[in-house]
């Protein structure tokens, strides 16, 4: 019996020369109908003097306008749409907190093609038809859950759609269920780990076998942290709803960096601050072109996201790049006292000290014009030591590790365990209160 259903050799295993034709043959179809049917796009291309016809190589993309999120507002619900609603099966929005959010919507077709992406991103994570997939991502306007439910379906996996939060009652599921696959973001496994720790619950006792998580920037640190406490293996994957949701890009086994799915995506790495395109392996912001997708195409769209991407065939044989874990958002990097900072920085730090949780806040403040930055961390029960002189010690080394490595001085501050709220979504990491002062 076939036990790999979506292992799509032709084309992630494609010879580079091979993807770049068939990106380029992708992009001019996906140029035609975005400029034909999206007024924004058709504005947009007309303001520079360019036509889809002008883009006769890959290269020639760097010519086209990027597409941001602002562009989105303006057009909401609908203006972005290249088909008419009635072609539309399916409508989600971004996760955005704030304003209004951004509307995307699947034909069929796209539905189809998002569930195959997902299904090759959830085979080479390890998820075959034999595995009872967990979805502990919150089902709604949210990307997660669908799409990573669809993907397991296609696989012939079990899927149990749990939905978000719960978390006893998800620990009684994966116990009784026998639940080999657990899908949610990685500050949710955490919880789910500590739950599963406070009820006493060996996790060896437990069937799960993988984990794939996603929706939000975690460390390796925090992957090894998993990986022991859920005894399970477990693998990155990034998308966002824009371009797809997920699926846009996952980690094999190797565990080296995410695949782009390059046959229905092109990324490119430009520098936030100048937009200019910079050359493979470099670090910058991540730019994304769908080329498959038919209601709501976007071409160079700036996810915000900093990466940087790797050309080489990976050990698994698949020749479609990799992106490294991203190191934050070019727009909620923060700058302190001139210094760019990434909470997944700081993070890496947590993590690696005996005693944190990788539960932690940074909470950015001015005094007068100077920036300051709390480190606030949960400490484990036995470490919240009441003696005065061991906790200055200890605030000590751990405010010298972050500040060895951000090369700016931070204040930290130990909070009670739980004492940070616990999301069933995303993690809320930074607090700014630099806006309202
Ligand atoms: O988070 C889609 C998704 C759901 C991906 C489930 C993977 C798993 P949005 O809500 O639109 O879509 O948020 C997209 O989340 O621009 C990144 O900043 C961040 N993000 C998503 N996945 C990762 C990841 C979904 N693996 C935004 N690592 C993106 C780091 C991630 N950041």
């Amino acid at each position: 019996m076939q036990t790999n259903p979506i292992w799509d050799t032709q084309h992630e295993c494609m010879p580079r020369e091979e993807v770049e034709q068939l990106q380029l043959e992708r992009l001019q179809a996906t140029l035609n109908r975005a400029y034909k049917n999206v007024t924004c796009y058709r504005t947009k291309f007309n303001e520079l003097g360019i036509v889809p016809e002008d883009v006769t190589s890959l290269d020639g993309l760097s010519k086209l306008p990027f597409t941001t999120k602002e562009d989105l507002r303006l057009n909401y619900p609908y203006g972005m749409f290249a088909v008419p609603l009635r072609e539309v099966v399916r409508i989600h929005s971004s996760s955005g907190t704030t304003g209004k959010p951004t509307v995307v919507g699947y034909t069929k077709n796209d539905l189809k093609i998002w569930s195959n992406l997902v299904a090759r991103m959830m085979t080479a994570a390890g998820v075959t038809h034999d595995d009872v997939v967990q979805v502990a991502f919150g089902y709604g306007m949210f990307t997660g859950a669908f799409g990573l439910h669809y993907g397991s379906e296609l696989i012939g996996a079990a899927v149990i759609p749990m939905s978000g939060g719960n978390t006893d009652k998800q620990i009684m599921i994966m116990q009784d269920y026998r639940s080999s696959a657990l899908v949610c973001t990685p500050s949710y496994a955490i919880t789910l780990a500590d739950r599963i720790e406070k009820q006493g619950i060996d996790p060896k006792t437990l069937a799960l076998k993988v984990g794939l998580f996603g929706g939000e920037p975690w460390s390796e640190a925090m992957r090894r942290e998993i990986e022991s406490r859920l005894q399970i293996s477990a693998t990155d994957n990034y998308g966002l709803s824009e371009i797809i949701g997920p699926g846009v890009a996952g980690e094999c086994l190797c565990k080296n960096g995410m695949h782009i799915a390059e046959d229905a995506f092109i990324a490119e790495i430009i520098d936030p601050e100048t937009c200019q395109v910079l050359p493979p392996g470099s670090v910058g912001e991540l730019v994304l072109t769908t080329i498959c997708k038919e209601a709501f195409p976007m071409i160079r769209y700036r996810t915000r996201d900093i990466t940087s991407l790797d050309y080489t065939t990976c050990e698994c044989g698949r020749t479609m790049a990799r992106m490294r874990k991203t190191m934050g958002r070019s727009d909620d990097m923060l700058i302190i006292k001139g210094v760019n900072v990434f909470p997944s920085q700081i993070e890496e730090v947590l993590v690696a000290i005996e005693g944190c949780e990788p539960h932690y806040q940074l909470v950015v403040d001015r005094k007068g014009a100077l920036d300051i930055l709390e480190v606030c961390i949960e400490v484990r029960e036995n470490i919240f030591f009441d003696e005065m002189k061991k906790q200055r010690a200890f605030l000590d080394m751990v405010g010298k590790k972050i500040d060895s490595v951000l090369g700016v001085g931070v204040s930290v501050r130990l909070v009670e365990p739980n004492s940070i709220p616990r999301h069933e979504g995303k993690a809320e990491r930074v607090i700014d209160r630099r806006q309202n002062r």
